[in-house]
């Protein structure tokens, strides 16, 4: 299996280091045996801790202790006097880092702090050992950092073991049963600690029969998965079908006001909590996409989610409830319905109705996932409740990791946006907790959640460089606001220079060029303007124009031979506009001021409609979707040119895809030029081909 950011070497310049380990317990015993490997293998030492007076002679070159012992390693004790007036106050996941006198110094109040702390120490290599610096805090923005795996028990006959999973079968579950390959396990929890990931969903949100069970006489596996995944500081987290009170319970209903209903709950989820003591609690998909929920009983989902909330509240469990509800079964000929608004319209309503241990989990668009999306407006309108954003590592309408599209720059818009304009919160802040200057009783975050592309593929994501999407989620759910290209450079760091032949600039270089702008390139060469799908039905992959667009599924671009886009204004369309707090239910309202990238989502527009950019809609149609391929076909070209640098299983595997990639994006490119070639008669400006 691939290591993925962690290989052996770059733990060199820690495992060449004098090292000394202190405090007690199962993560601290993690960061012990991560010093003792490293050391063996770099001849370095790992220092037995001992009480003040017989101080090694040899002074340490890198101390990690928790500030909770009576005494630290002596290399510490300044850095210890310095923060002083601040211990207690880093947080279970928190750690300072310094470097004085020639120790560099990791002090943590909690042990998963010290873990992150030495994971710190790994990404900085020899600069950690380097020139002194004074004392940094480091804390993580959000809580809870969360990869939720889509993945089955058994093999679906059409969706395959992982739903949208695009890298082999799933890394937990194999044959039925329990994977054999727990050591697999263990590996992924350690790579997730080291990005900075603190919880886990072990299967999908669409919860089949054999998956349901995970929480009753299936317990055991998962209390298994726990086991792994545990000395790394991750928390399992099931996804539930809310109709097991009937399916397992054998009761008449799942009503979530009925009392044997709450009494089920409160029992199944009690003997959970005997198994597993930190179970992190539930994920729930209900009255979405097929799912059973509280609408089958006449509730709300407030009702639904509360009722589980009060079943985990008493062991310190959260509900994780997905707002991705909407009609699945629109008639595509129906006007006045739109998939965008259905989020807001089923939960804003709700608004501080959830118990505190409810946390409502908003995929970070209106529609699903898309290349280019506004912000869904939930995430504005629900200031007293626990919201947390959901994003998509697994690419499924990404490329699906035979394209190469790093997320980064994606996520790190998302997170910045702000929803009430750029001087309020912003989304990040919202997820962290942060919105006490909005109306409204300030409530505790939701953090940060993602969709995992991770399976039994041995580089984990199918595309080897589609690892760095998963790096940078964990990243990003620490940091929102780190600078997406930095995350990029830290995990080719990780990742590729250490066992790079020859020069790793350049390798750092190619990479940079062919990863950096990734997704705008996708973003030109499939559906333009923020419009969306135009992809094949069914498996998401590749292009088709009209798929959905008479279909249920609520997703259209509604184009003619005049124009083409989505009218969703208050003034004329189906007013979802008006979802939005100011300035941006007016700036989207607006054809004049509605940025770009969007406006086919929000507007509909004739072909020759004059962007901000100075082009008609179908010349910077006909232009991004040339340029789109020529970008692609110049990443190929610079790949070829690296491929000496790098391990040949990667060079194959990465060159396959990227062969893959330049014949998708020509056939996005021919489809959707020709298609809005015959539909507009409006020739090419440039007089290129068009079929
Ligand atoms: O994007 C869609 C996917 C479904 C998925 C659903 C969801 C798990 O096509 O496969 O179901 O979203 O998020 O629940």
């Amino acid at each position: 299996v691939h290591p993925a950011w962690l290989p052996p070497e770059a733990f060199r310049a820690l495992g060449s280091r004098r090292t000394v380990v202190q405090g007690t317990g199962l993560l601290v015993e993690t960061v012990r045996q991560e010093v003792a490997d490293a050391a063996a293998r770099y001849g370095g030492s790992l220092r037995q801790p001992t009480t003040g007076a017989d101080e090694p002679t040899e002074p340490d070159d890198l101390v990690l202790a928790l500030t909770t012992g009576a005494t630290v390693p002596a290399g510490a004790a300044a850095v210890l006097a310095e923060l002083a007036a601040q211990t207690g106050q880093l947080g279970a996941d928190g750690f300072a880092l310094a470097r004085r006198a020639g120790v560099t110094v990791v002090l943590a109040d909690a042990a998963p702090g010290l873990l992150y702390g030495l994971f710190e120490v790994v990404r900085r290599g020899e600069a950690a050992f380097g020139a002194g610096f004074p004392v940094e805090r480091h804390r993580p923005a959000m809580r809870l950092r969360m990869l939720n795996h889509w993945d089955n028990v058994t093999v679906d006959p059409v969706m395959g073991q992982v739903e949208r999973g695009y890298s082999g079968g799933s890394i937990f579950w194999r044959d039925g049963a329990l994977t054999p390959e727990l050591s697999r396990v263990r590996a992924y929890g350690r790579l997730l600690a080291a990005s900075g990931v603190n919880a886990v969903t072990v299967n999908n949100v669409n919860v089949h029969a054999v998956e349901a069970r995970l929480l009753t006489d299936r317990l055991g596996d998962v209390a298994a998965i726990a086991d792994e995944l545990r000395p790394y500081g991750i928390r399992v987290h099931l996804s539930i079908t809310f109709a097991a009170p009937v399916t397992l319970g054998g009761l008449p209903t799942a009503d979530p006001l009925d009392e044997h209903v709450r009494a089920w709950w409160a029992k199944t989820t009690r003997q959970v909590y005997d198994t597993i003591p930190d179970f992190g609690g539930f994920v729930v998909k209900a009255d979405s996409e097929g799912q059973p929920g509280p609408f089958g009983y006449g509730r709300s989902h407030a009702d639904g989610a509360n009722v589980l909330a009060e079943a985990v509240a008493p062991f310190g469990g959260a509900v994780h409830w997905r707002a991705f509800v909407y009609n699945h079964r629109q008639d595509w000929r129906d006007r006045s319905t739109d998939r965008a608004r259905a989020a807001y319209d089923h939960f804003a309503p709700l608004d501080g109705q959830f118990r505190d241990n409810v946390i409502l989990q908003v995929k970070y668009g209106p529609i699903d996932f898309q290349v280019r999306e506004p912000i869904s407006p939930v995430i504005a309108a629900m200031p007293a409740t626990r919201l947390a954003v959901e994003l998509q590592v697994t690419q499924e309408y990404t490329g699906q990791q035979r394209h190469v599209c790093y997320l980064g720059p994606l996520w790190s818009e998302v997170l910045g946006f702000g929803p009430w304009g750029a001087d309020g919160p912003s989304v990040a802040d919202v997820a962290a907790g942060r919105t006490a200057d909005v109306a409204g009783p300030p409530v505790g975050g939701g953090g940060l959640a993602a969709v995992s592309s991770v399976g039994d593929d041995p580089f984990w994501t199918g595309h080897p460089l589609a690892q760095a999407n998963l790096y940078a989620f964990g990243r990003f759910a620490w940091n929102p606001r780190l600078d997406p290209l930095a995350i990029l450079d830290e995990w080719i760091d990780l990742t590729f220079v250490p066992t790079a032949t020859g020069d790793p600039d350049r390798l750092r270089r190619t990479l940079h060029a062919i990863m950096d702008d990734s997704w705008r390139t996708y973003e030109r060469y499939t559906a333009p303007l923020g419009v969306g799908f135009m992809v094949r039905p069914g498996h998401h992959y590749g292009p088709d124009v009209d798929g959905y667009e008479y279909t249920p599924w609520g997703t259209y671009h509604f184009a003619d031979r005049d124009g083409v886009g989505v009218d969703r204004t208050r003034a004329t369309g189906t007013g979802f506009t008006g979802q939005y707090p100011a300035p941006w239910s007016q700036v989207y309202e607006s054809l004049d001021q509605c940025p770009d990238e969007l406006l086919l989502f929000f507007h509909h527009v004739p072909y020759g409609h004059v962007l901000h950019s100075g082009s008609t809609v179908i010349q910077h149609i006909y232009d991004t979707h040339f340029a789109g391929v020529e970008q692609v076909t110049e990443s190929r070209r610079r790949w070829a040119e690296i491929v000496d640098l790098v391990d040949p299983a990667v060079a194959a595997r990465v060159g396959e895809r990227l062969d893959e990639q330049v014949r998708s994006a020509t056939e996005w490119r021919d489809q959707l030029n020709t298609y809005f070639f015959r539909k507009s008669g409006v020739p090419d400006a440039h007089g290129r081909r068009i079929h």
